[in-house]
């Protein structure tokens, strides 16, 4: 069963999480779907980006789907959270830009897939939160890192510990969102913040998203990986390009 929308609109995928009945909650199907929907276009060179939202009005996605759980080993519920962390990353990884475009709930896993996201816009209706600890349970997508590195550790710890939700004006001031518009423009913002990265050279994108990843990365020394990355780009086609139109007083031709 197919529990997610796709499409190609202008050069941008959108993927829509397509159970509004349990207001989006995430099957650990769904979420292979996400994963295969992504990998399907990871080569398609026209692709400028991707959107990933929520269908109905009410929730991008109101968090992992706890009607599943009480059928969980605990080796099965690791091997859950590992599938769906190995998708996450797999986003976050992305060479393209990932937005997540947050209409309604984005609570537990719904958090932790629009974290996973490079950006977020939410519209003023838009929740966040990681409830689990109300399940007597923890953030099994990644939530645990993820909320930390966008809103520090203090912060993090409140909203884990108490489950506290978030609303959007919060969430802009504390950096969990990058903009926060009206439900109608939620996709239209998301789709404007990609068509100006797909101005940009399309390597230096790519390579500027898995540079800050590194950030993140313990096994890698960012600064030394910035270093190679910025010399390998100043002599690829796409660097000079950029560097001779800057020269020539011209608009590069990326592509
Ligand atoms: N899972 C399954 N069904 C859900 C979920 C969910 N997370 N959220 C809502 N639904 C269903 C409801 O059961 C209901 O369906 P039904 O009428 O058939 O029972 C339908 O959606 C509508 O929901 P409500 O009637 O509850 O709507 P309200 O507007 O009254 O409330 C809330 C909205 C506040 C969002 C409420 O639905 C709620 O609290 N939902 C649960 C939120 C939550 O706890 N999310 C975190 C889940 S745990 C998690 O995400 C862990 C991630 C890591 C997993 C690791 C691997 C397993």
């Amino acid at each position: 069963m197919e529990y997610i929308l796709t499409e190609l609109d202008d050069k941008i995928l959108i993927i829509s999480i397509n159970r509004p009945e349990a207001l989006n909650a995430l099957k650990p199907e769904l979420i292979l779907q996400i994963g295969e929907a992504l990998k399907k276009q990871a080569n398609n060179q026209e692709l400028n980006g991707v959107i990933i939202t929520g269908t109905g009005e009410k929730a991008f996605a109101a968090g992992a789907d706890i009607k599943g759980f009480p059928n969980l080993t605990e080796s099965a519920g690791i091997a859950v959270s590992k599938e769906g962390h190995d998708v996450f990353n797999y986003i976050e990884n992305y060479p393209k830009p990932v937005i997540a475009a947050v209409n309604g709930f984005a609570l537990g896993g719904g958090c932790e897939l629009a974290m996973a996201c490079h950006m977020r816009v939410a519209s003023e209706n838009a929740l966040f939160g990681m409830p689990e600890v109300k399940l007597g349970l923890i953030p099994g997508y990644g939530g645990t890192q993820r909320l930390v590195q966008l809103i520090g550790k203090s912060k993090a710890l409140e909203y884990i510990l108490t489950g506290d939700m978030i609303n959007a004006p919060t969430a802009l001031t504390l950096g969990l969102v990058n903009h926060v518009v009206t439900p109608d423009q939620c996709l239209i913002k998301a789709k404007e913040l990609i068509a100006k990265i797909a101005r940009n050279g399309p390597k230096a994108v790519a390579t500027a998203i898995k540079t800050i990843n590194s950030y993140f990365d313990k096994k890698i020394n960012g600064f030394d990986f910035e270093m190679q990355n910025f010399g390998s780009l100043m002599v690829s086609d796409e660097g000079k390009e950029g560097i001779n139109a800057f020269l020539e007083k011209r608009k590069a031709n990326f592509r």
